[in-house]
């Protein structure tokens, strides 16, 4: 793993006052001092935000404290502040995330979180793109994610920091996205260090341990939003089968094209989701 670089290699920074200043760049730019829901695009998303409302101000994440450039292809480098609806309600959207397989840290890959707190945030919306163990879902399927499987081995927490995970995703706004999208199903998210796949007898360990998605995100920035105090949705954008559940061999062009399949329905979604949020 690269060392850490950036604002966050010195350990004496206090992550929390990088992400209120963050806030504070975003609360300048887009001349809103709160903002109500944050939403994180995952692989297959990055369309997705656009029936949300119109959007009021995009920022460069370059020019916000503790943010880099987008590191996966289908990313954008551009978070949105875009009006909720007719509402005075705004949504804080980040067009990328940072994954623990940069190597810029952990405090890095939750920093969207803790600035969407910081930003005044309640609530995030956490999507990705993963692979499907349960062969009835076709990529293209959008899954809820119930409960995780935080295989990463590490914790955004430090120090004596402990926090109480049961119903981690939120479960009244499971219940909600099942009235937008009643034919939603549920399942538990793996996430895995990355950035490779994983083997197919990696992925028959999952299935052993109970998991229905493998990714490489979400859990741990989760497991920050929750010590923010915020509520949780997850959603897993099913666009591939896992290693060795089909015969097709994995490919990042693959989530890209059942990303764009998916866009309508992902995107009708989410809008609808984060109008009752
Ligand atoms: I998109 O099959 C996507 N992300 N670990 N495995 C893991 N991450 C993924 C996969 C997958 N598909």
């Amino acid at each position: 793993m690269s060392t850490h670089s950036g604002v966050f290699a010195d350990p004496q920074t206090d992550p929390f006052d990088v992400a209120k200043a963050a806030a504070e760049v975003i609360a300048n730019r887009t001349g809103t001092a709160k903002h109500d829901v944050a939403l994180v695009l995952g692989s297959g998303w990055n369309q997705s935000a656009d029936l949300i409302g119109e959007t009021v101000e995009e920022i460069d994440n370059a020019d916000v404290p503790g943010f880099g450039k987008a590191a996966v292809e289908g990313h954008s480098g551009v978070m949105r502040s875009i009006r909720i609806g007719d509402t005075d309600r705004r949504a804080l959207v980040f067009g990328t995330r940072t994954h623990y397989y940069e190597g810029k840290g952990i405090r890095a890959v939750v920093h969207g979180v803790r600035t969407a707190a910081a930003a005044g945030c309640s609530t995030i919306v956490l999507t990705n793109g993963a692979g499907g163990l349960n062969p009835a879902w076709t990529p293209g399927t959008p899954v809820l994610i119930r409960d995780h499987l935080n295989l990463t081995a590490v914790s955004p927490l430090e120090g004596a920091t402990f926090i109480d995970l049961t119903d981690l995703y939120t479960p009244r706004l499971r219940e909600l996205a099942k009235t937008v999208d009643p034919d939603l199903d549920e399942g538990v998210y793996v996430q895995l260090p990355g950035p490779h796949y994983e083997t197919p007898a990696e992925v028959q360990m999952v299935k052993t341990l109970g998991g229905d998605l493998v990714g490489m995100s979400t859990t741990l920035e989760a497991i920050a939003a929750r010590q923010a105090g915020m509520d949780i949705l997850g959603l897993s954008l099913m666009t591939n089968l896992a290693a060795g559940i089909s015969d097709a061999p994995l490919s990042h062009q693959e989530v890209i094209d059942a990303g764009q399949a998916a866009a309508e329905r992902c995107g009708t979604l989410l809008a609808a989701v984060v109008a009752k949020i």
